[in-house]
């Protein structure tokens, strides 16, 4: 399940059936259209923000993953108009080694720990995607020994 929620007007959740659901302009049918490196079908945030209403007040948009406790927080209009949440590959719900069954897409994200908006925001297994005035949690590593202890985890998990 994937909920969004903070400052937003109407608070809910997703299944990947709901997010199938919704209106197909919002739709990435293959998002390796958008980055060859990714795979599966994809909704724009910004179709996911119009269907909650976001507040006036929501400055940053924190993803949250619960499965690995894992958070990031960016400021909302650097990703409103280019991320994804990817929900699908071959007809079937995006699997976990693919980061599903949900996952946050920034396209053009910098490389990692260049910028506020690296690759380390493109959170895997995101199950929350939560709006606020003020940074959210945040605990993308933040020198090389933390990214590369973090990285070799991912490997040991997917191998
Ligand atoms: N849930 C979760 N998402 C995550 C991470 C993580 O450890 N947990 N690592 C991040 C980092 S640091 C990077 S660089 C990218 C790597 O994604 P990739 O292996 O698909 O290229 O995923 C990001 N998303
Ligand atoms: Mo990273």
């Amino acid at each position: 399940m994937l909920h969004v929620e903070g400052e937003v007007e109407r608070p809910r959740h997703f299944t990947t059936q709901m997010l199938a659901g919704l209106p197909a302009r919002w739709h990435v049918l293959e998002v390796s259209q958008l980055d060859p490196r990714r795979r599966g079908q994809a909704v724009w945030l910004a179709g996911l923000l119009d269907t909650v209403g976001v507040r006036p007040q929501a400055n940053y948009l924190t993803l949250h993953a619960s499965r690995d406790d894992f958070h990031a927080s960016v400021p909302l209009e650097a990703v409103r108009e280019r991320a994804l949440v990817i929900f699908e590959l071959d007809g079937q719900p995006l699997p976990p080694e693919q980061g599903g069954p949900f996952r946050f897409l920034v396209l053009d994200a910098a490389a990692c720990k260049t910028a506020e908006l690296d690759e380390c925001v493109n959170v895997k297994y995101v199950d929350r995607l939560e709006l606020s005035a003020e940074p959210g949690r945040d605990n993308r590593p933040t020198d090389d020994r933390a990214h590369a202890a973090l990285h070799s985890q991912d490997e040991a998990r997917e191998s």
